[in-house]
């Protein structure tokens, strides 16, 4: 089973799709976000699900009312992503909003250090949330293994943690997935090595080992 997330967050399509190439052997899904959608467009959706075979989540982050967020989550996955990323504290309304058009993906805590300031302390009203909801999946923080551990005790039976924050950010990735996640994301690690099918790679094979 493959667990490994690739962050594309590069800005050039044709850097973007060489990457996809060269690591997709590896990979359970690709994930972009703005830097890519801003840099080469919506289009490259459906051109890096067609160069890498995996499927595709888009990291939006929305955070808007339910009508704005399903304005803007109707064109991407009619773009072809497989999973939006949505926030939680916004409320279930909102969530649902994007929820009815696909596939969603809650941040219940995010893995920089200032998550700790204002998400950190809503993270159980945000677990709560996701148990009702029923999202495919969660985001949960690589560099605070203690609570993805917390947040798999928590979780209903089914719902995926996804953990981004390891290598760059200072997390492990198998430290991650022994505390409860189902997928690690990665990104500089792999996209700004000199080799990142190499990259790629290693971090499968220690996925591999890790459970
Ligand atoms: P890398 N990301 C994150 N932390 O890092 N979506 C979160 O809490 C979260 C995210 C994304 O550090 C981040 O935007 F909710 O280079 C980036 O796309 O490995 C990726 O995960 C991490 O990238």
């Amino acid at each position: 089973m493959k667990r490994l997330v690739l962050a594309l967050d590069v800005y050039e399509r044709e850097r973007a799709l060489e990457i996809a190439r060269e690591t997709s052997d590896y990979l359970w899904a690709i994930k972009v976000n703005w830097p890519l959608i801003l840099g080469a467009g919506l289009d490259v959706i459906k051109e890096l699900k067609e160069t890498a075979n995996v499927p595709l989540i888009a990291d939006l982050k929305l955070a808007d009312i339910p009508n704005t967020n399903r304005l803007i989550a109707g064109k991407v996955f009619e773009a072809g992503a497989d999973y939006v990323i949505v926030h939680g504290f916004t409320g279930r309304d909102s969530v649902n909003a994007v929820k009815e058009l696909g596939e969603v993906i809650i941040v219940v805590e995010m893995s920089h250090p200032g998550a700790e300031e204002f998400i950190q302390p809503v993270a159980d009203g945000l677990i709560k949330l996701a148990n009702d909801v029923r999202p495919f999946g969660v985001i949960a923080p690589a560099t605070r293994p203690e609570r993805i551990s917390y947040i798999r005790s928590k979780l209903r039976d089914g719902i995926k943690i996804l953990t981004p924050g390891v290598g760059a950010q200072g997390g492990s990735a198998k430290k991650a997935l022994e505390a409860g996640a189902d997928y690690v994301i990665v990104g500089r690690s792999i996209y700004e090595s000199k080799n990142p099918r190499e990259k790629a790679r290693k971090f499968h094979e220690e996925l591999m080992g890790a459970i």
